[in-house]
């Protein structure tokens, strides 16, 4: 590592501030270039603890940028995990107040809900596929705190990988009864199609991106524990949103999604 812990300390209240009072920020390797990946997780969790300590629950986790499309649109090569909240949780249908946030984008998703805790090295498609409980469609709505969604990828991450609010809904299905990679998604904006594309876009399989969830923590001495809920990432491009647009998402044979933005 290369930040003491009250730089640590420092930067995560800074992010969550900005994150709480819906403020964008300039991306914080300008100030700490020689920040390291240790670094950036270590200031995600810093953010994390201030949220448990007040009350806040984290209610699952996520793979971001694991879309060729995603990895494309962002310029950067690998992908980043991060955490959900509780009060990040919104109701299938529900309302999302777009002055709480800076400027949300919305991604299609695969959801695992897993039945057995997974821990690496070694974590491959197979052993995510006989630990998941089922899968089901949701959306997530990112909110990087940086201006103009301008970081890299260590900035990303210690910004909790702009993870903001999601929802879950339409039809569960078991892992063994769909081919993840052939489950087409069609995201609609206000009726209009606004991206659409199938499971294999999420590194050729969205369990991939369990498994390196996986592999992940196991590096770090922890794991994916039973029951946990898992964004795997966006399918497609991240769309922008804006007060008064109606998302809906829909997935082959697995129901739909749906969120507007007031
Ligand atoms: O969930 C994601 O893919 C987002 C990762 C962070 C980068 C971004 O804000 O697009
Ligand atoms: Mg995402």
């Amino acid at each position: 590592m290369k930040l003491d812990k009250t730089s640590i300390d420092k930067l995560a209240a800074h992010l969550e501030g900005c994150e709480l009072k819906a403020q964008d920020t300039l991306k914080i390797t300008d100030e700490y270039p020689e920040m390291d990946w240790d670094d950036a997780y270590a200031i995600q969790d810093e953010i994390r603890r201030r949220k448990i300590a007040r009350g806040t629950r984290i209610v699952g986790l996520k793979a971001g940028l694991t879309s060729f499309a995603k990895m494309k649109q962002m310029g950067v090569s690998t992908p980043v995990f991060g955490f959900v909240t509780d009060y990040g949780s919104v109701p299938d249908g529900g309302e999302i107040a777009i002055d709480k946030l800076i400027h949300p984008k919305v991604e299609p998703e695969i959801v695992f809900v897993m039945k057995q805790a997974l821990k690496g090295p070694g974590c491959h498609i197979g052993a995510v596929l006989a630990a998941t409980d089922f899968i089901m469609p949701g959306i997530e709505i990112i909110d990087s705190r940086y201006r103009d969604f301008k970081f890299d990828l260590k900035s990303v991450i210690a910004d909790n990988t702009s993870s903001a609010r999601f929802v879950v809904g339409g039809k569960i299905k078991l892992a063994d009864a769909v081919d993840m990679r052939t489950l087409g998604v069609v995201m609609e904006k206000n009726g209009e199609i606004v991206a659409l594309g199938a499971g294999a876009a999420v590194l050729g399989h969205p369990a991939t991106a369990i498994a390196l969830l996986a592999n992940h923590l196991g590096a770090r001495g922890e794991e994916i524990p039973a029951g946990a809920m898992i964004l795997s990432g966006g399918i497609t491009e991240a769309i922008a949103v804006k007060r008064g647009d109606n998302i809906s998402l829909r997935m082959q044979d697995m129901g739909s999604v749906g969120c507007r933005f007031v």
